[in-house]
């Protein structure tokens, strides 16, 4: 199968040829896009090197399917050509999720609404898809009614100036800002930019896209979004109020039954799921499994991912492990 990876000289873009090698997805012919910049670089995969190419040059070697993590703009300009040209997309940027005629896909928890007339199909915001994996088994079994969530998000989410920021602060070294404040011991409680109603657009995304690929707006949740001096994944604190009431045991068991999911819960042993541990990995971990004592029919989960991993390359590869298995693509 020839693999387009449009973006493959970014942190994600290395993480989705990463995981298509250890995927041993069938790609027998890889073809790496970047910008004008980076066109003519070399990049290595799989022991065979591979010239960087222009997205329009890309189009024209007609892949048949095409990862994009290139930024929004990008996707916007570019995903409808491929798509024109026979070619599907799965494009990790923010910019076709919430659109109606797009899908927006975890395939552990609605990859049944694929078809083939679905020619660009969204890659979920990286804090949202290791949520929505654990609420899929407890959503069916006992019926979610609100989510509130905190997350502890690693500078990879932003990119390798982030990772830089804080390996430079942590040395006492000069350097580019990514963010506005220093990261290095400290949080900043603003991922993306703030909207009019006072919360981030991490935070909306964590809020709409969840209903989206729950397939039920009924669910309510509200988020907050922190930036952590962390670097192997995403934390997040979730609290999850049911309908139908539950046994802390049967939750345990639909979790560690859950596809994708790692159970890691024995604080007698200190053993819970942490980014250090998530690093490099393609599952969700999830501990700290208890009831919420403040209020019935709801419970208290600690939920960690590596985000350039299950949060954005592991997932679009799976769409794509998908698409071949459904003989979509
Ligand atoms: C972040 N989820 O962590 C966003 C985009 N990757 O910055």
């Amino acid at each position: 199968m020839k693999v387009a990876v449009v973006g493959a000289t970014g942190l994600v873009g290395s993480e989705m040829l990463t995981v298509l090698a250890e995927r041993n997805f069938p790609v027998s012919e890889l073809i790496p896009v970047a910008s004008e910049r980076s066109k003519g670089k070399e990049i290595e995969f799989k022991g065979k090197k591979y010239k960087v190419v222009t997205a329009t040059e890309a189009i024209a070697l007609k892949p048949d399917v095409a990862l994009f993590s290139a930024g929004g703009s990008t996707s916007t300009e570019f995903a409808p050509q491929f798509a024109e040209a026979g070619i599907t997309v799965i494009d990790n940027s923010s910019a076709w999720r919430m659109d109606p005629s797009k899908k927006l896909v975890v395939p552990e928890v609605n990859g049944d609404v694929l078809t083939a007339d679905d020619k660009i199909i969204a890659n979920p915001n990286c804090s949202t898809i290791q949520m929505v994996v654990v609420l899929k088994p407890l959503h069916e079994k006992y019926k979610i009614k609100r989510v509130v969530v905190s997350t502890y998000q690693s500078v990879t989410g932003t990119g390798v100036k982030a990772v830089d920021q804080l390996m430079n602060e942590r040395q006492g070294v000069e350097g580019e800002k990514a963010y506005p404040y220093q990261i290095d011991l400290n949080v900043i409680p603003h991922i993306d930019v703030f909207q009019e109603n006072g919360y981030t657009k991490e935070e909306m995304k964590m809020i709409l896209e969840t209903n989206k690929i729950m397939g039920d707006d009924s669910i309510k949740v509200t988020a907050t979004t922190v930036r952590i001096p962390v670097i192997g994944g995403h934390s997040e604190s979730v609290n999850i109020e049911f309908e139908n009431e539950f046994d802390l045991a049967d939750v345990r068991a639909a979790l560690e039954a859950q596809e994708g999911v790692i159970v890691v819960d024995n604080p007698a042993n200190l053993e819970y799921p942490m980014p250090k541990d998530a690093h490099g990995k393609d599952e969700v971990f999830v501990g700290r499994i208890r009831r919420d004592e403040t209020q019935p029919k709801t419970l208290n989960l600690w939920v960690v991912a590596d985000n350039l991993r299950k949060g954005a390359a592991t997932n679009a590869v799976q769409v794509a492990e998908l698409l071949k298995a459904k003989n979509l693509i």
